[in-house]
């Protein structure tokens, strides 16, 4: 009898006040059958069983005054400490990841290294955010799931963890890996329908009828362009940046 060595499993450090939300969506469905497979790990660490006064705090008033509270630089030291053990030991963790407005705003492009990765490590603000002392001290590379403002980092950890593990290999099946195809290249999704070919009054577009997969190919990728330059001007022209040096 033979064992197969098998890579490790993505691996998903969460560091939040709040360990309850998790897994939370990513207990359900895809996400949630490949997690109860093994085909990736999570691991929440609640961030005040690192305080260590009586009280177990883990916010303060900032310095100058001002609304809100910070998240304190030494508790989250501990924790972040506790969740990058397996580094010290020479264990890859992957990077650590503060969610903040502040941060390069999440795109498929990260989501794609971090999955090619062996996890991340995942800190949930709440109040005002973190100390920045211990974003500097760890190097921790923030990230934005959008300019907008959430109460806390755990739904855009949930978000990003989400996306990551839709791209790890056997978390999707067949049909819906090969629907990455769109965006990939940088388009938005051409228009998709379903039976019945007339609802209420509203035909199909009849090309998909016809069974010319080539044409059809073909109208999909027109339709794909044509939303992405009606909607996204940003990616339409870095789409047709990327055509041009691939190809004159
Ligand atoms: N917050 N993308 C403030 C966000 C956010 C975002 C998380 C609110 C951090 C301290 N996180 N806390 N946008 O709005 O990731």
């Amino acid at each position: 009898m033979t064992t197969t060595a098998r890579p490790r499993p993505w691996h998903a450090q969460v560091l939040t006040l709040f360990p309850e939300m998790f897994p939370g969506t990513l207990g359900h469905s895809l996400a949630g059958k490949a997690l109860e497979r093994g085909d990736w790990r999570l691991e929440v660490m609640d961030i005040r069983g690192f305080a260590k006064d009586k009280h177990r705090t883990v916010d303060d008033t900032p310095f100058g005054g001002g609304p809100g509270m910070v998240m304190r630089p030494d508790v989250v030291d501990a924790a972040l400490a506790a969740a990058l053990q397996p580094a010290e030991n020479g264990e890859p963790v992957g990077p650590a990841i503060y969610l903040s407005p502040r941060g390069r705003v999440l795109d498929q492009d990260l989501v794609q290294d971090l999955a090619a990765g062996p996890g991340c490590v995942l800190v949930c603000g709440r109040y005002e955010g973190l100390d920045e002392r211990v974003i500097e001290a760890h190097g921790l590379m923030e990230v934005s799931l959008g300019d907008f403002v959430l109460s806390g980092g755990e739904p855009a950890a949930i978000a990003l963890i989400d996306a990551v593990v839709r791209l790890i290999p056997g978390v999707m099946g067949a049909a819906e890996t090969l629907e990455e195809e769109s965006f990939e290249r940088g388009l938005l999704e051409y228009p998709h329908y379903t039976r019945p070919a007339d609802w209420q009054g509203r035909p199909v577009p009849e090309i998909l009828l016809s069974g010319h997969h080539e044409k059809i190919k073909a109208w999909r990728l027109r339709q794909a362009e044509e939303v992405t330059k009606l909607r996204r001007p940003d990616l339409w022209a870095a789409y047709q940046k990327r055509r041009a040096e691939t190809q004159g």
